[in-house]
């Protein structure tokens, strides 16, 4: 609890004991977390299918930190997805590397960059969180620690991959694909059936039915990037960010001007400030912009926030982001507003 909760808790209490009335103790206390209002958002149309795994935990009134969790490993599991874990595109040498990271409630968190082998590189990082006096564990050292904890070796390159890496050997242009309108979208921006999937991150935000917030971000980065390279997902602050005072947030993206801004946390900031989910990221966008308006012209940035009243919102450079919600009331997928 926070000193200044603590203070306003007491001066609460102080007020009871010279009033000596109960009725001013229940209007006074702070707001109490919304309670039985589970809800999960997450990034892109395939996080509809990762809710509805994170659903069965929150609908069972279970911790949202397990929530996210085992929302995010069915895209990690999912050959066809290939951003996120098995299957995901490799680097520029033919490997794939995954970063991921988790928060809880409490501000624990743990994270793994430039892992190999391991399709679910979202539970090596909560072991990475509960396990080791450490925050983030990279690449041997990361596949190491994974293994000495019963994870298997596997070969996370599919056919499929492998073939698009070999086809972008002939060129060997490093050019990322965002999600722009017009090139994966169709004029209402949906998903064009049968084009290409470039689907980024899975960012995942919940809050269980205790009013917890717990996120888990997880991908193979950017396809065809240079060997070791790291983008914002799995740093605490720039790809995730949860406070459980005030809310939470995640993005996709160019991980490069995610991480300029420490863009999750900017957005909790925001939060934290008055600025409504939506608002929030819509700042940390033009945020972006602000540095390099050219720049931010042709490359896509989205970012999702879930606040405390379990509200949410989104906000990205270009048309084309998508975001998924599950609650007791809708289980969608929303097209996010954006600057351009
Ligand atoms: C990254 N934000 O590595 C992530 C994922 C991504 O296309 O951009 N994928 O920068």
């Amino acid at each position: 609890m926070s000193s200044r909760r603590k203070f306003i808790q007491a001066s609460v209490l102080g007020s009871v004991v010279i009033a000596g009335n109960k009725k001013i103790l229940a209007q006074s206390v702070l707001p109490a977390p919304v309670i039985d209002q589970p809800v999960v958002v997450s990034t892109w149309d395939f996080g509809k299918t990762a809710n509805a795994e994170a659903w069965k935990i929150l609908a069972a009134k279970g911790r949202a930190l397990d929530a996210v969790e085992a929302g995010v490993k069915i895209p990690e599991a999912d050959p066809s997805n290939q951003t996120i874990g098995y299957g995901g595109l490799p680097d520029r040498d033919g490997h794939v590397t995954l970063d991921a990271c988790i928060m809880d409630e409490f501000y624990n968190c743990g994270s793994v960059m430039a892992l190999e082998h391991i399709t679910h590189a979202i539970s090596v990082a909560r072991l990475v969180m509960e396990k080791t006096p450490h925050i983030v564990l990279a690449g041997d050292g990361a596949l190491q620690f994974a293994l000495a904890n019963g994870f298997k070796k596997e070969n996370l390159l599919t056919p499929a991959s492998e073939k698009a890496w070999k086809e972008w050997l002939k060129t060997a242009k490093y050019e990322p694909v965002m999600n722009i309108e017009n090139k994966l979208f169709d004029k209402d921006h949906d998903p064009m059936p049968g084009g290409p999937n470039n689907h980024d991150t899975i960012g995942m935000l919940a809050m269980d039915a205790k009013g917890n917030l717990g996120g888990a971000c997880t991908t193979s980065g950017m396809a065809f990037k240079m060997h070791g390279r790291v983008g914002d997902s799995p740093i605490i602050g720039a790809g995730l960010y949860v406070d459980n005072e005030v809310g939470s947030a995640t993005s996709s993206g160019v991980g490069e001007e995610v991480i300029r801004i420490v863009g999750s946390h900017l957005v909790v900031e925001l939060m934290r400030q008055g600025h409504s989910p939506e608002n929030a990221c819509k700042e940390a966008v033009q945020r972006i912009i602000k540095r390099n308006p050219e720049k931010a012209k042709n490359i896509q940035v989205g970012f999702v926030a879930l606040n405390k009243k379990g509200q949410y919102g989104a906000y990205a450079l270009q048309k084309g982001f998508t975001i998924s919600v599950r609650n007791a009331k809708e289980d969608k997928v929303y097209h996010s507003k954006s600057i351009y």
